[in-house]
């Protein structure tokens, strides 16, 4: 934010996304920015160097994930203060807004879930509200900081919105002073909700449905045996991570698959048939490599594959396999790829077995192979 010089181009062209300055007069093939009103408020304190955003900044939700991918960040980046870099769209600076709330759970709510928030100056009272489908509950309404024990069971299982609106003395929502937070209760016990982390020993049977929810760690020390037709379901975004040290154990016809898949388990995401199950990055992830069964499935997973492969290994059914560079099964290696599985092969990319030296590529029927 220097006022004095800009930016300033001697030659060649600068091309800008999603800026927020007084200019908006960037190169023809930019994609949109934004005007900034010097009249409306932006950071903390920026003289003073404090650069998080205010509660109505106009860099809120400004930025695009897209370029931010592109320029290095994954979707666990955090931002300079260590918070999740990606909250609804990216916001523009260094510093990723929150609301001055707090919640004990998040996607997922289940039994009681803790409430917390604090009260911007100019509000008179919190409005609290959770509204599924076309019906609106106002679970409080609060007149300092503070915080409140919400039953989710008191409602049904089903996707909704949790909404905090600051509300003027006229009981008017001041603008830009509603937070919406979308989420799924789910109190169904036929379904069991893993997250944050695993310390002991866990089975987790088949008489249930596991649902993963956000990063589900192993300690060290720790173990997860996945039983055998036990059903592992993950919400978006949602993985296992294997400490070093720890175990993982995948038994036999167990299968890994999306929340949004209803085909098996049951309508476990709750919200009937209003959502798809789509590819996604992998269901494990860590330091430990996992044992497991050969008849477990991993449904709508997907791996980009390119370069050697040196020590035997098995591509699962359900699987997606990317080829995005050629693959060499090396001297004395075993690729085995499992029914079920679909690979993607790349522009002149193929999967290259060296026979002649004891490389091995079983193919036990019903592979899907496509150029892409
Ligand atoms: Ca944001
Ligand atoms: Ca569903």
């Amino acid at each position: 934010m220097n006022v004095s010089y800009d930016i300033r181009v001697r030659t060649g062209t600068v091309v800008g996304h999603n800026n927020l300055s007084t200019s908006t007069d960037w190169s023809a093939d930019s994609g949109i920015n934004y005007e900034y009103d010097s009249n409306l408020p932006l950071f903390m304190d920026a003289e003073n160097g404090d650069y998080r955003l205010v509660f109505d900044s106009q860099a809120i939700d400004r930025g695009s994930d897209q370029y931010a991918y592109n320029a290095g960040l994954y979707e666990h980046s955090l931002d300079v203060a260590g918070q999740p870099r990606f909250f609804s769209t990216i916001d523009i600076g260094s510093h990723e807004f929150y609301p001055p709330v707090n919640l004990s759970q998040f996607s997922v709510f289940r039994g009681d879930v803790t409430v917390e928030w604090e009260m911007p100056k100019d509000a008179e009272t919190m409005r609290l509200s959770w509204t599924s489908g076309t019906t609106m509950t106002i679970l409080g309404i609060f007149d300092a900081d503070g915080s409140h024990i919400w039953d989710t069971t008191q409602h049904a299982d089903a996707p909704g919105i949790l909404k905090f609106e600051w509300l003027d003395e006229w009981n008017r929502v001041i603008d830009g002073q509603s937070f919406p937070i979308t989420a799924t209760i789910i109190n169904d016990p036929s379904i069991i909700i893993h997250r944050n982390t695993v310390s002991g020993t866990e089975t987790w049977s088949a008489d249930k449905v596991h649902l993963v929810v956000g990063r589900l760690g192993i300690e060290s020390g720790a173990s997860i045996t996945v039983a055998e037709d036990a059903i592992v379901k993950f919400w978006q975004k949602s993985y296992i991570y294997t400490a070093s040290g720890s175990t993982l154990t995948v038994q036999n016809n167990a299968v890994f698959t999306r929340a949004e898949d209803d085909s098996i388990g049951g309508d476990t995401n709750k919200d009937g048939s209003n959502s798809i199950p789509r590819p996604g990055s992998s269901y494990i992830r860590g330091m430990e490599t996992p044992e497991i069964s050969p008849s477990a499935t991993f449904k709508y997973e997907v791996h980009t594959r390119s370069g050697a492969i040196s020590s035997s290994e098995t591509w699962h059914a359900g699987q997606v396999i990317y080829v995005t560079g050629t693959i060499n099964v090396v001297a004395g290696t075993t690729l085995t790829i499992e029914s079920g599985v679909v690979i993607k092969f790349a522009p002149n990319c193929s999967i290259i077995v060296n026979i002649d030296n004891n490389a091995l590529m079983l193919l036990l029927g019903q592979t899907l192979t496509c150029r892409c």
